[in-house]
């Protein structure tokens, strides 16, 4: 009840895109450092304050050419508005076909999920395209009384698919080569989502040459999430 009253006081005061404050309502999958689930958190909760550690994945779409999809964020994201990001990011929610943990399989679900809702790639992704390759757990703040701290499960996919984006989630994309990411890693006037910046810098580099092949990709894999 108190989470509720602290959502509906935000909401009614600061919020005035209805779509983004209905989604602060969603039920997270709260998590410890070892990634063991400790309960429900609403999402509101789970970003504000001290934060609560919860469940998320990072979704990295590359097409057949080699080229990752990139997002910038809309405006209208409470979170890191305006920021380039990987693919697509979001939270698995506490349902049971979404906490399933056998091959990740809850948060290939959500990947899903959001690449409808936020990009408009119905359809043209299955569970079995996605490999699962490490958990990242990582803290970052957002303007003043926001805070993202996750155990992002990083998701790599090959497919070449149809874009329809939702305005009120991505402002813009682009399909980036290697080079062309290094160097927009470097703009100064660019902003980087901080779980981007340690993908990007940090993993992607090990993982680029292998998209093409699944295989190899699952045994650079991390393999306590397999
Ligand atoms: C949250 O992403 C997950 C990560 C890895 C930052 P988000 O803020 O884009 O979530 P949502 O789209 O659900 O608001
Ligand atoms: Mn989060």
């Amino acid at each position: 009840p108190d989470q509720e009253n602290a959502l509906k006081t935000y909401l009614d005061s600061h919020c005035d895109n209805q779509q983004q404050a209905d989604l602060m309502g969603e039920t997270l999958i709260g998590v410890t450092a070892d990634d063991e689930v400790t309960g429900r958190v609403s999402k509101y909760h789970a970003h504000t304050g001290a934060g609560v550690l919860h469940r998320a994945f990072s979704v990295l779409l590359f097409n057949t050419v080699g080229e990752l999809l990139i997002q910038k964020r809309s405006a209208e994201k409470i979170t890191f508005p305006g920021y380039w990001a990987n693919t697509c990011c979001s939270h698995p929610l506490y349902t049971e076909d979404e906490l399933e943990t056998t091959d990740s399989a809850g948060v290939k679900r959500a990947a899903i999920r959001k690449l409808a809702q936020e990009m408009g790639i119905a359809g043209e992704l299955a569970e079995d395209d996605f490999t699962a390759m490490t958990r990242l757990h990582y803290r970052a703040e957002s303007g003043v009384g926001w805070v993202e701290e996750e155990m992002d499960y990083i998701l790599i996919a090959r497919a070449n698919v149809t874009l329809a984006l939702n305005p009120n989630e991505v402002a813009s994309v682009q399909w980036v080569s290697s080079g062309e990411l290094s160097d927009l890693l470097k703009d100064k006037e660019v902003l980087i989502a901080p779980w981007f910046r340690v993908i990007a810098e940090q993993l992607l580099p090990g993982w680029w040459p292998h998209i093409e092949d699944q295989d190899a990709l699952k045994r650079l894999a991390d393999r306590r999430i397999l």
